[in-house]
């Protein structure tokens, strides 16, 4: 009998996504944690496709990431690699991680410094705001109620915090119509100030029709995810946002990273929802391969535990392996 050197676990946590996902509603934060180990040396990973993004289930990923663990834990007793090509994104992913700490690939400072998301409550931003430290720059998620509300909105927060940067996010959700009815209420002297629009329109062209009349800077996020899709550089394209669960191992987030910023655009590092361990490894990514770029990982706090690992500052409570919340599968 060889002897098993990983462990996998299913989690399962109350969360309130309805806020980030909109119309998709989410109950609960169901993932997998990796354990992998060689020698005295371990390595974690987190593997949760998000319901409504991710084309792989969780029972699938379940079945995919235990084979491979069984296929990997025979390499070793070879000495060989196993390659993580053709894995879904989010099995990729926790797996990348996993064996990245154990072989010290992933430096353990993070950057924790995350955009405040705010879902259109100004007074819940102020109150956030307040306790920013470094660049100042906030999230807001447009395109859920009218246009000229989103830019009006907006526009009052660069009025009134004069060093505030936003990043906004629309999803797709526009057309061109409506998304130049958002611009005409932002002052064009603020502009300048909105680091991107993630997909303001159904689009890319839309969107890219978008960024050339209005000459607010615009990010892909979903359109990163559709097939064929090659990074370009664009009039107007500030950044790309990476979700790494939906992107794949850290290699490939790491080389469309390089990418990016060949074409001098910024790479920001993204949550799809995970639970602290995976946004911990997330700030880790974002704190190696995109220094001084603030990641947009304000999502823990929709959650009810944190995972194994705490966020730095949060005090939301922790579950470790014996909690009920977590069921031990290998
Ligand atoms: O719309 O970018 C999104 C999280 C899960 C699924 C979709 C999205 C998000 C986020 C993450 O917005 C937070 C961020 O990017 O700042
Ligand atoms: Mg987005």
């Amino acid at each position: 009998m060889t002897t098993r050197y990983y462990n996998l676990y299913r989690y399962s946590i109350p969360v309130d996504s309805q806020l980030i996902l909109r119309d998709r509603f989410l109950k609960r934060r169901e993932g997998l944690l990796v354990r992998v180990q060689c020698r005295n040396n371990e390595g974690w990973g987190e593997i949760a496709p998000l319901p409504g993004f991710s084309e792989e289930s969780l029972e699938m990923a379940e079945i995919q990431a235990a084979q491979w663990l069984v296929d990997w834990n025979e390499a070793r007793t070879r000495n060989e690699k196993l390659s993580l090509d053709g894995l879904y994104p989010s099995v990729a992913f926790g797996l990348s991680c996993a064996l990245a700490e154990l072989t010290d690939r992933l430096n353990s400072e993070g950057n924790y410094h995350t955009a405040p998301l705010c879902y259109g409550d100004p007074d819940e931003l102020y109150g956030k705001l307040a306790y920013l430290s470094g660049e100042k720059v906030a999230k807001i998620k447009v395109g859920m109620y009218e246009a000229n509300r989103d830019g009006l909105i907006a526009d009052m927060f660069l009025e009134a915090i004069p060093d505030l940067q936003l990043r906004l996010d629309a999803n797709r959700r526009w057309s061109l119509e409506k998304a130049l009815l958002f611009a005409a209420k932002v002052k064009p002297a603020h502009r300048a100030r909105i680091q991107f629009l993630e997909e303001p329109c159904n689009t890319p062209e839309l969107s890219l029709e978008f960024a050339t009349q209005s000459g607010i800077a615009i990010a892909w996020d979903e359109s990163l995810r559709t097939p064929d899709f090659q990074l370009k550089k664009e009039p107007h394209l500030a950044a790309i946002v990476i979700k790494p669960t939906l992107i794949g191992s850290l290699e490939r987030c790491i080389e469309l990273i390089k990418k990016a910023h060949t074409l001098g655009l910024k790479a920001v590092i993204s949550s799809s929802i995970e639970s602290s361990l995976g946004l911990t490894q997330l700030a880790r990514m974002a704190q190696q391969y995109t220094p001084n770029v603030t990641p947009g990982l304000d999502t823990l706090d929709l959650m009810a535990y944190q995972v194994l690992r705490p966020w730095k500052g949060s005090t939301l409570p922790l579950i470790d392996l014996d909690s009920e919340l977590i069921t031990k599968i290998i």
